[in-house]
């Protein structure tokens, strides 16, 4: 039997505070192994295209050099590069039934631990190592664990910890903007080789595109975007579907919350989802033509489907969104395709379960399943409409089943 702690995260770059901790779980814990995992880019994170997958891998291998009881493990991706600790840590537990495995996470992880996905089988597979900060009294941190303990059954372990205020954003946008100082300063947040690595391969420097942070709650913008839109939208769209969109809206926000994806980025998405519904098939076609939008067989025996590319080009062109996941989720809104991301997810089924739909069967099932079961509740709604789509007669795009293919074996 070993004991394994676990250090998941993104490493974008991995800095010292993580090396430390990774450390302090070792000797705290009396751990033999610590595994350093980088994940693939949630999709709550935002997207840094500079640097890719292996590059952040890399670094992380050039950290740990020398640390004997430290590997850095890669595992955590699946075809569509979406990372979900429950079903790592689940396999991680399957492969190793003796061992000890404990999960290395910070306090904050600890406080938001029941909006992850599936709390109650990371639980069960790994015992929760939280890192909290010794200087500060934690009267609250032993009531959290004792709550999670009755809730999902977890098993806590408490290491005692400096604080290490050193942050992977402040380190990406010290590189950017190249301030005199900041070599020295980023000397003591990284280590050697890890600021070497950067410095070879021109990391998060040169030709950078802005770090834009997600919107999130706090953002001063989401109400003026919102307003924005709903200006626009509500003179194209006929009232009943400007109805459902807000509808889309709102369930997409609530999704987005049980699922821990950015609340107004998802209501944005299901805002501007159906936003090219004023057109006709025929006027889709033309308007894909002109645009140059490319137009698939199946798109041109049922061109009504087009309204989800022509959506997204519209939401990029006439409202100025620039959030390539939300472009993304309106594109695959109607089809669905095979590994959606989290908010392709969320719109796919807010447009499916919202409060004015009415006509579906087993909508009551599938709407209690969108935020119990959410995998689930997206393969009910897939069988569902296939089904509806072979009673009435209509052509089935292959997307669509392709996608169900894809959800039914999850
Ligand atoms: O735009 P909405 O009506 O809000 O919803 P949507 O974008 O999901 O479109 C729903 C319609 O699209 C519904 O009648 C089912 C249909 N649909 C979904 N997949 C396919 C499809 N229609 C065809 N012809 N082929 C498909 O594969
Ligand atoms: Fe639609
Ligand atoms: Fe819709």
């Amino acid at each position: 039997m070993s004991r394994i702690g676990i250090l998941g995260g993104t490493f974008n770059p991995i800095h010292n505070g993580h090396l430390y901790i990774a450390a302090e779980a070792y000797r705290q814990l009396g751990l033999d192994e610590v595994w350093i995992m980088p994940d693939g880019i949630p999709p709550h994170k935002d997207q840094d295209d500079e640097v890719t997958r292996y590059q952040r891998i890399e670094m992380c291998e050039t950290a740990i050099h020398g640390i004997s009881y430290m590997k850095v493990i890669a595992r955590e991706l699946r075809t569509d590069g979406r990372s979900y600790s429950y079903i790592t840590l689940s396999q991680i537990r399957k492969e190793h039934p003796a061992d000890e495995l404990y999960f290395i996470i910070g306090e904050d992880s600890l406080n938001m631990f029941p909006t992850w996905v599936h709390p109650e089988l990371i639980a069960q597979a790994v015992i929760l190592a939280v890192a909290v900060r010794h200087e500060e009294e934690n009267r609250d941190i032993k009531t959290v664990c004792e709550d999670l303990r009755q809730r999902y059954g977890a098993l806590t372990a408490l290491l005692d910890t400096e604080y290490m205020d050193i942050s992977s954003t402040e380190i990406r946008n010290m590189i950017r903007y190249d301030l005199p100082g900041n070599r020295e300063k980023l000397s003591y947040m990284l280590p050697k080789s890890v600021l070497s690595y950067i410095e070879e391969h021109r990391l998060y420097s040169d030709g950078g595109i802005e770090l834009s942070p997600k919107m999130d709650i706090e953002s001063s913008d989401f109400p003026k975007i919102k307003a924005d839109i709903s200006k626009k939208l509500e003179k194209k769209l006929k009232p009943s579907r400007y109805t459902h969109t807000i509808g889309v809206a709102y369930t997409a926000a609530s999704l987005a919350m049980a699922h821990g994806y950015p609340m107004d980025v998802a209501f944005i998405a299901g805002f501007l989802h159906d936003c090219a519904k004023y057109m006709s098939p025929d006027e889709l076609l033309t308007f894909c033509e002109k645009k140059k939008i490319d137009i698939t067989d199946a798109e041109r025996r049922s061109p009504q489907l087009l309204h989800a590319k022509a959506g997204a080009y519209l939401a990029r062109h006439e409202y100025g969104i620039e959030d390539e996941d939300i472009l993304h989720a309106i594109t695959v809104h109607t089809t669905g395709m095979p590994g959606m991301s989290l908010l392709d997810e969320i719109i796919f089924t807010a447009d499916y379960i919202e409060p004015n739909r009415d006509k579906a069967k087993r909508l009551t099932e599938i709407r209690q399943a969108a935020f119990k079961d959410f995998q689930l509740a997206i393969q009910m709604i897939l069988s569902d409409t296939i089904e509806y789509l072979k009673e009435t007669g209509k052509d089935i795009d292959e997307t669509t089943y392709r996608t169900y293919e894809y959800y039914k074996k999850l």
